[in-house]
């Protein structure tokens, strides 16, 4: 750092503090930007990604009215991941450089879309459990020290609801039905609870980045908190449904007012983040085709902007003329 961007940073720090936004223009230390840049960037790609379980029941929803709001949610989604890529732009990063850093594994996503979505009922958990664990995550980051990215998830969060909201109904319309039914729900809770926990991220003492991002405002809390905040607001959901935690030592604490839970298995989150889940293979795959047959669109894109910048410049000509 040259000495008087020394002076740059302490009043970097200091606006953060402040509660200021820092908007594309600011000034920002290399570091605040790439940190952003990686957190953003991972955050677009499990949009992206996170599209695929789900998109595989929109050709098998059960009825018309299930299916468009399945339709929809991962609509949702895609603009989701429209919203952030952009704001990854204003950081420099543009979407060919993004997108090759997802397919060459350079940069992660969420390890909970590397599950199979194996039946109907995975659609509600991923809806309720999932989508419900975004929003603990991303409510505080509506208040991220970056304004694009701060102001992205206010949208994001009022669609992640709706998702919320039509997962729970999915899944309560499942317990409500017959015991076949309920036990396709609790089997796939059985599935979708522990990844969903792991969701959060390594626990503090592991997080690598949480304490510089904190300092920066670019993560709000750190990552047990808000796992401990999800599991406080869902047990409660869970046992309201009748279904069961899959977690024997699951138990309130009286004096602390908050839920226990067992051991989550670290290995296995490691194993998903490192590329060996069941479909890590399979995603990566999927986006790949996505990115290789779309290269016409994009050309086609890029030439109709090619040509639609000549004409305004003739026009400019002749009025000039
Ligand atoms: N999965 O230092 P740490 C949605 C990585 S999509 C995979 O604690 P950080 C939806 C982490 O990247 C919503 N990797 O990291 C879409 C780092 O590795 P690198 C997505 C994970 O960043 C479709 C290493 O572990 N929301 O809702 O401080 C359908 C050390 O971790 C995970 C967001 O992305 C993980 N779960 O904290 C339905 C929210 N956790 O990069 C629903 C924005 C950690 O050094 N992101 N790693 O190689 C965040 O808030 C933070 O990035 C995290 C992790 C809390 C996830």
């Amino acid at each position: 750092m040259r000495r008087d961007d020394n002076g740059h940073a302490l009043e970097f720090q200091q606006r953060i503090d402040r509660g200021d936004k820092i908007e594309p223009q600011d000034w920002m230390p290399e570091s605040y930007r790439q940190a952003l840049q990686r957190q953003m960037a991972q955050h677009a790609h499990s949009e992206y990604v996170g599209m695929l379980p789900e998109g595989r029941w929109i050709t098998r929803a059960p009825s018309l009215h299930r299916k468009c709001i399945l339709l929809a949610k991962v609509q949702d989604e895609a603009g989701h991941a429209q919203y952030l890529y952009s704001a990854l732009e204003s950081l420099g990063l543009s979407r060919e450089q993004a997108y090759g850093q997802l397919l060459s594994g350079q940069a992660k996503y969420l390890n909970i879309f590397n599950y199979p979505a194996l039946s109907w009922a995975d659609v509600g958990m991923i809806g309720w459990l999932t989508d419900g664990a975004a929003i603990v995550n991303q409510v505080p980051l509506s208040r991220s020290s970056y304004g694009p990215y701060a102001r992205a998830m206010l949208r994001i969060c009022q669609e992640e609801s709706f998702h919320h909201r039509q997962g729970f109904d999915l899944v309560r319309k499942l317990v409500e039905g017959s015991p076949d039914q309920r036990e396709m729900a609790q089997e796939a809770l059985n599935r979708w609870w522990w990844p969903t926990v792991m969701v959060f991220g390594p626990p503090d003492e592991d997080s690598v980045h949480s304490q510089r991002s904190m300092r920066w405002g670019i993560k709000l809390y750190s990552n047990d908190t808000l796992r401990q905040k999800f599991i406080d607001q869902t047990v409660p959901q869970i046992h309201h449904l009748g279904l069961s935690v899959p977690d024997e030592h699951l138990r309130f604490n009286q004096e602390t007012g908050h839920y226990e839970i067992g051991l989550i298995d670290w290995d296995e989150f490691q194993r998903v983040i490192q590329g060996n889940g069941q479909c890590n293979r399979d995603r990566i795959a999927a986006r790949r085709h996505a990115w290789e047959s779309g290269a016409w669109v994009r050309e086609a894109a890029a030439c109709y902007a090619h040509k639609q910048a000549a004409r305004l410049t003739e026009r400019q000509g002749e009025q000039n003329v």
